[in-house]
């Protein structure tokens, strides 16, 4: 994860460049970065593509190792085992964790009043789980909340300014089309 001034330069103070890293980088250890979006608290939330298991929700905080390549709570693609997080490693865990994996897409924090229940909640869009993902947050906590069957590919959520959903599916058996999602009268 890197954090920049709007020019492209290093932002000043990042964390790790007295340690000898790139003066750009804010946090490491990541694999295949696909959304961040910032809570209504401030808070920086990160979600990855894993290996063979081990797609990840992360709380990022600046300077931490987020443990790839060395812990995974999946696997290699060739079936090898990546130990899994655990206390005490010196590796930042997942706050949510998927295995099987659902792919993600892309990342939205919800902050609409359309649907006032979802308010807070980040919203994924899953690639080979063809489907939507809501991951309810509270705080630092985050928790699977539900997994809805989308059938097709969905490659990223937005807000509408109206607070209903979009989704954009990723094409392959459908047409690739933009949905509007709003609550049932
Ligand atoms: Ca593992």
């Amino acid at each position: 994860m890197l954090r920049l001034n709007l020019d492209g330069t290093p932002a000043a103070g990042n964390p790790l460049a007295a340690k000898g890293f790139d003066p750009a980088i804010w946090s490491y250890g990541h694999r295949n970065l696909l959304g961040i979006a910032f809570d209504k608290g401030g808070r920086l939330w990160e979600q990855e593509m894993g290996p063979k298991g081990g797609d990840e929700v992360n709380l990022i905080k600046p300077g931490l190792n987020y443990g790839w390549p060395k812990v995974s709570n999946g696997s290699h693609y060739d079936g090898r085992d990546i130990p899994d997080h655990a206390p005490g490693d010196g590796y930042e865990a997942p706050k949510v964790s998927w295995n099987p994996v659902i792919s993600p897409g892309g990342l939205l924090y919800y902050s609409g009043t359309l649907f006032p229940q979802w308010q807070g909640s980040l919203f994924i869009g899953g690639l080979s789980s063809q489907s939507l993902v809501r991951v309810k947050l509270d705080g630092e906590k985050a928790e699977k909340a539900d997994q809805w069957d989308m059938g097709a590919r969905i490659r990223e959520v937005e807000q509408c300014p109206d607070g209903a959903l979009w989704l954009l599916e990723d094409g392959g058996k459908s047409e690739g089309r933009l949905l509007k999602l709003t609550p049932t009268g």
